[in-house]
């Protein structure tokens, strides 16, 4: 019998996948609720599920509904998520103020990979991490999702992240918290939209159950979670030259506006989809569901492993 937390809804189905040993990867919430335009969000939250499923897991889409923490959402839930206006965007930090207020929240990368190690799911599959913003030397805007990284032991495959941030210093305190840092197929750091930032990640895996060992082992040896790297399809990706400059204009005009704090990543993701006519957005779906793809083949290598 799985042991649950106490402020966690399992569904039936995800309860019953991680009792019997069957492979599971969590979704977060806050790239449906926050990080993607209406009506796309709701496909883009589906079609997450689905990439899991034909890959032989298990989706567990995150998210806090009236203060209990649910790991995996009915079909309504997750349309409720997608379509409604001013859910809270909610961190590690956030948690327990919810659940006190019975209140909703949607769950980053951070809250995700908090609630996914409580549950006992060592995979998660997103778009895009949260990192070092650019001018953090004197924001001091870091996102959790860091710290968390060093701190719950679960997998987070992703596209590297947007340069909305600054790759390097990102990169750099993944270092000092001890997250190791490996690429799919590649020895480049992706950028989201593109498949190459020009930074190194520390370890390439070219094959799934090599990468399965690697995750086992940092289980074992290692104190945190990890980063696996899952360049976008070279079909799909964008020109570099051409999403940096979106990025720049959304940064001029975040400063413009003063936006900050927890504010300030869902106003950039904002920005850029609204002035790339589409062609970011067909971009971020498809490496969110490359990524879950890689998480459902990854968690089932790791089950049978
Ligand atoms: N980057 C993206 N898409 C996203 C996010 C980041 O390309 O949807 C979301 C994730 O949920 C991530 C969060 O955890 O933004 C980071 O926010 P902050 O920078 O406030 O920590
Ligand atoms: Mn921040």
């Amino acid at each position: 019998m799985t042991m649950t937390h106490s402020d966690i809804d399992l569904s039936a189905e995800v309860a019953d996948a991680l009792e019997s040993g069957k492979p599971v990867v969590a979704l977060e919430s806050t790239i449906v609720a926050h990080g993607l335009p209406r009506p796309d969000n709701l496909a883009a939250g589906q079609a997450l599920e689905a990439a899991v499923r034909e890959a032989g897991a298990v989706p567990a889409t995150i998210a806090v509904l009236a203060g209990r923490i649910c790991a995996g959402l009915t079909a309504k839930q997750l349309e409720a998520l997608a379509l409604r206006d001013g859910i809270a965007k909610a961190s590690r930090r956030d948690l327990a103020a919810l659940i006190a207020k019975k209140e909703d929240g949607a769950t980053t990368v951070a809250a995700t990979m908090a609630v996914a190690a409580m549950a006992g799911i060592a995979i998660f599959a997103t778009g895009g991490i949260g990192g070092v913003h650019r001018g953090a030397e004197t924001s001091f805007d870091i996102s959790a999702d860091l710290p968390e990284l060093a701190r719950s032991k679960v997998a987070v495959v992703s596209a590297g992240a947007k340069s909305i941030l600054d790759l390097p210093k990102t990169l750099e305190m993944l270092e000092m918290l001890g997250v190791p840092v490996w690429g799919y197929r590649s020895d480049a750091f992706p950028a989201f939209y593109a498949p190459d930032s020009g930074l190194k990640v520390d370890a390439r895996f070219d094959d799934v159950a090599e990468l399965a060992r690697a995750i086992a082992a940092h289980r074992r040896v290692g104190a945190g979670g990890m980063l696996i790297a899952n360049p976008i399809a070279a079909e799909a990706a964008l020109d570099a030259a051409a999403i940096e400059a979106g990025i720049a204009a959304a940064i001029r005009a975040a400063d413009a506006a003063g936006i900050g704090g927890k504010a300030l990543t869902p106003f950039l993701l904002d920005h850029i989809n609204r002035n790339s006519g589409g062609k970011s957005l067909a971009a971020n779906l498809a490496l969110a569901v490359g990524n879950a793809r890689l998480g459902g083949t990854l968690a089932a290598a790791l089950a049978h492993s």
